[in-house]
């Protein structure tokens, strides 16, 4: 009988058994997912299950500054227990504003003495967008602005990954006026950094990334936007379940219309997956597998995670796009569905003689075809 992978790391996976209080099976089976979320060769498995087995976790500042909380939010309210046990046992975190009990002078020295303690070999984890405008001074911790933390923490950190849209690239907070001149953790340190983004982003990213750079000694391979590629390298439509619809022409027009009900494509109603990558549409969301993801529900993706679209573009405007253009067999997709034209309003008119009621029915019509100006290219992706 061949060796299961994880006979070598026996006695670690029982010392994680203990810590976790999970069976070696689901032990495994986290391993081989992380492996599979990561895009790694058959075999990888292992020695992520010889990182993770470790006792040696490697310590994890997590700073907090313009958000929501909603990262954190979404790693730890996971439904499957297993996963905030693991996110909380595979990393030590050593500063969370939101989750440490310290509070105050205590909390700065226990950043400070993590830092010393770990010289080089800390990870350092920043949450939410940092405001630069008037010298940084609408976010500031024990007296110092989120600007001066972030570069203090940064010059020391063996990683710097930016978890959220906010810390990516200003997310939320940098809409247009941007009045707090909310920036991303890049721009600030003025050198590329991992990013995570999503308002909020899966925390199987956030986890994978982490088991990455335990099991590797490096972060995963990024592209030009330091997101990794392993769950942002393909944009959502390429892999949403509704795609045969959109391809096939049927669009839900408008919430609760008959389209929507039966689960048509949601482009017509805004859905930016065309233009934005993630693995929402592969991976889910809240830990209960599959279809449970914004388009799934019912709601168009609104590009939470694409700099440019998310937060920039109207949520209802169409998207642009990205690399694909629908065969010319196939229905248009911007074509004018729902239109009635002023020729056949006016023979309405004549024969029904309810001049007011049609012309209130034009006006709706008119209101539902997609008369709406092509989206902004995304210049960064
Ligand atoms: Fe919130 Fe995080 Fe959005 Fe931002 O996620 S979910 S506002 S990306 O920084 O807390
Ligand atoms: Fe899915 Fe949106 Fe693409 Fe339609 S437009 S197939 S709903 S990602
Ligand atoms: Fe955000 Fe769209 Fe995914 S809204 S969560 S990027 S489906």
């Amino acid at each position: 009988m061949s060796a299961h992978p994880f006979d070598h790391v026996e006695s670690s996976a029982a010392a994680v058994e203990a810590r976790l209080g999970i069976s070696r099976r689901e032990f495994s089976q986290f391993c081989a997912a992380t492996a599979t979320t990561l895009g790694l060769a058959a075999g990888s498995e292992s020695a992520i299950a010889q990182a993770v087995a470790k006792a040696q976790r490697p310590s994890v500042i997590w700073l907090h500054y313009q958000e929501c909380t909603g990262c954190s939010e979404s790693l730890l309210r996971a439904e499957h227990p297993t996963l905030e046990k693991l996110i909380l046992d595979t990393i030590s975190l050593d500063y969370h504003e939101t989750l440490m009990a310290a509070a105050g002078h205590q909390a700065e020295a226990a950043r400070k003495q993590s830092m010393k303690d770990n010289k080089g070999k800390y990870v350092l984890v920043v949450e939410g967008a940092i405001p630069t405008k008037d010298n940084g001074i609408y976010c500031k911790v024990g007296g110092h602005t989120a600007v001066d933390i972030v570069k203090e923490c940064a010059a020391d950190a063996a990683a710097v990954i930016a978890i959220g849209s906010c810390a990516s690239w200003g997310g939320m907070p940098s809409t247009d006026p941007n009045p707090t001149g909310a920036s991303g953790v890049a721009k600030v340190l003025g050198k590329p950094v991992v990013t995570i983004p999503g308002c909020p982003p899966n925390p199987y990213n956030f986890l994978a990334t982490v088991v990455h750079f335990l099991a590797f000694g490096k972060l995963p391979e990024v592209d030009k936007l330091g997101r990794p590629l392993f769950a942002y390298g393909r944009i959502i439509h390429e892999h949403c379940e509704r795609r045969a619809h959109f391809d096939a022409g049927r669009f839900a027009l408008e919430f609760g219309d008959e389209g929507h009900r039966k689960g048509h494509c949601l482009y017509k109603l805004g859905c930016k997956g065309p233009e934005t990558y993630a693995n929402c549409s592969t991976i889910g969301f809240g830990d209960v597998g599959e279809s449970n993801w914004p388009v799934a529900c019912g709601h168009p993706c609104i590009g939470c995670s694409e700099q440019g679209v998310g937060f920039a573009k109207p949520i209802h405007a169409t998207a642009k796009l990205v690399g694909m253009s629908p065969p010319a067999g196939y229905p248009k997709v911007v074509e004018e569905q729902g239109k009635t034209s002023f020729a056949a309003a006016a023979a309405l008119v004549a024969i029904a003689g309810a001049a007011a009621g049609a012309s209130a029915m034009l006006t709706k019509n008119l209101g539902k075809s997609t008369g709406e100006a092509p989206a902004t290219p995304n210049k960064d992706a």
